[in-house]
C-alpha cells in the first residue's frame, strides 16, 4: 500500500530515512512521500534520504533550533504552535494517492513523543485517509523520564491514530553494543518487518507470479483499531544451482514447502515479537509470505493461517502473498492486532497513574501548604 510516512523527532526521521533506504533496496513501492519534523537543526541536517524540502523545523520561536530536550510538553506545544509549517509540507503530498498515513516516533523523548499526538489528531480531523502511528517505546534502562514520556505519550497517540503498531527497544537491544551501532541495527529491523508488510499490499498482480497477493484494503481492515505488533521468520533457500535445476526437473517439493511455511508461521508468530504480547489476545491477524514465487505455496500460508486462527480464537485472520523474485530467503511476517494482554503496555499504564497520583497529590500538598500560607497569613495579619 501506498503510504505518507512522516518522521516526528530523531527516533521517528531516521526510521523513516531507513523506510525510505529499504523501499529502494526490495523495489517496494510503498512510500509515496517521506517528511521529516523536528525541533532540532542537526537532527534534520543528519538525515539522508530524506528530500530537503520535505524536512520541517518547528518550534523555532521558542527554542531555536536546538530541540525540545526531552520535555513532551514543549513538544506539543511547538507542534500545535507551527502546525501550518508542517501542513504545508502535507500540502505537496498527493494524498489522493495514498492509502494511509504513518506518523512515525519514539515516544520517550520530546519532540516525537509531545509532537507525534499532536499532529495524527490533526491529520485525522483533515483527511478520511486511516492514520496510523508507529511507536518506539524507550528501552527501560534510559531512565525514568523516558518511561514517563512514553507512558503519557502512549495513551494519547493510541487514541489519536486509527492504529498503533509498536516496536519495543527494549527487547530488541544487545549487549555490548554502542548505542549508535544499536539503532542502526535495530531500524534495520524494524523497516524490514513494517516494510515487508506495507510493500506486501502495493504488489501489481502482474508484477510476478503470485498465488494470492495481499492487497491494501486486507492490511487497512487487520488495523481497524488498537495496538499491533509484528513478528517475522526466514530461511535461507536454494534458488540456483545443479541441485535446484535437477529439483525442478524432478518436480518441485510440493510438502517440504507446504511444512516450511507453516512453520515459518508458527516461529513468527511466537518468537520475538515487536512488541511482546500474549498472542491469544489478537482481535485480528494477517499472515504474509514473503520470497521468490515458485516457493509461496498456498497451502502453506493457508495452514498457517488456520494455525493462527486456532492460537488467537479470531475468524478474522488473513492470508496472502508477497512474492520476491531475487532473493535466496523466504519468510513469513504475522502482524496481530487489537492485542490487549501487552506486559509492556500494563507497565506503562502504572507508571501513568502512579504519576497521576504523584501529581494530584503535589497538587494537593501545594493547596495545603498554600492554605496554612493564608492561615499563617491571617495571623500575621493578625499581628500587624
Ligand atoms: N529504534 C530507535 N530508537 C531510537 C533512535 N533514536 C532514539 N530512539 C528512541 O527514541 C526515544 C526518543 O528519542 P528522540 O527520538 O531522540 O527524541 P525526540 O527527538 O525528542 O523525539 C529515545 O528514548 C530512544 O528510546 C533510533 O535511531 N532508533
Ligand atoms: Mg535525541
Amino acid at each position: 500500500m501506498k503510504l505518507a510516512l512522516i518522521g516526528f523527532g530523531q527516533a521517528g526521521g531516521k526510521v523513516v530515512d531507513e523506510f525510505v533506504a529499504y523501499e529502494d533496496e526490495i523495489g517496494g513501492g510503498f512510500v509515496e512521500a517521506a517528511v521529516a519534523v523536528n525541533s532540532a537543526t542537526a537532527d534534520l541536517k543528519g538525515l539522508e534520504n530524506v528530500r530537503t524540502e520535505n524536512r520541517v523545523l518547528i518550534g523555532q520561536a521558542r527554542v531555536k533550533g536546538h530541540g525540545v530536550g526531552a520535555d513532551n510538553e514543549l513538544g506539543a506545544t511547538v507542534t500545535e504552535e507551527d502546525i501550518d509549517e508542517i501542513q504545508g509540507a502535507i500540502d505537496r503530498i498527493p494524498v489522493h494517492e495514498i492509502d494511509a498515513f504513518l506518523v512515525v516516533a519514539g515516544m520517550g523523548g520530546g519532540t516525537g513523543s509531545g509532537g507525534a499526538p499532536v499532529l495524527a489528531k490533526h491529520l485525522k480531523r483533515i483527511y478520511n485517509e486511516p492514520v496510523y502511528g508507529l511507536g518506539i517505546l524507550p528501552a527501560t534502562d534510559e531512565g525514568g523520564i523516558y518511561t514517563l514520556n512514553a507512558a503519557r505519550s502512549f495513551q494519547t497517540f493510541v487514541r489519536e491514530v486509527d492504529n498503533l503498531l509498536v516496536f519495543d527497544n527494549d527487547v530488541w537491544r544487545s549487549a555490548g553494543e554502542s548505542v549508535e551501532d544499536g539503532y542502526s541495527r535495530i531500524n534495520r529491523e524494524i523497516v524490514e518487518r513494517f516494510g515487508l508488510l506495507f510493500a506486501a499490499g502495493e504488489i501489481d498482480e502482474d508484477d510476478d507470479v503470485a498465488e494470492s497477493v495481499v492487497d491494501s484494503s486486507e492490511i487497512i481492515n487487520t488495523l481497524e483499531g488498537g495496538v499491533s505488533t509484528i513478528g517475522y521468520a526466514r530461511e535461507t533457500v536454494d534458488t540456483g544451482g545443479l541441485l535446484s535445476s535437477f529439483r525442478d526437473d524432478d518436480g518441485f517439493d510440493e510438502g517440504q514447502a507446504t511444512n516450511r511455511m507453516t512453520s515459518l508461521v508458527r516461529k513468527a508468530a511466537l518468537g520475538r515479537l515487536t512488541l511482546p504480547c500474549d498472542v491469544s489476545s489478537a482481535d485480528r491477524g494477517l499472515v504474509v509470505a514473503t520470497g521468490p514465487a515458485e516457493h509461496l505455496n498456498r497451502k502453506g500460508v493457508e495452514r498457517g493461517r488456520q494455525w493462527l486462527e486456532d492460537e488467537t480464537g479470531s475468524m478474522e485472520i488473513r492470508g496472502g502473498d508477497y512474492p520476491l523474485s531475487d532473493r535466496d530467503e523466504v519468510g513469513a511476517i504475522v502482524l496481530l492486532s487489537g492485542v490487549t494482554d501487552v506486559p509492556r503496555v500494563d507497565q506503562l499504564q502504572q507508571v501513568a497513574i502512579e504519576a497521576q497520583e504523584t501529581t494530584e497529590s503535589v497538587r494537593a500538598n501545594a493547596q495545603d501548604e498554600f492554605a496554612s500560607l493564608i492561615d499563617t497569613g491571617g495571623e500575621l495579619d493578625a499581628l500587624f
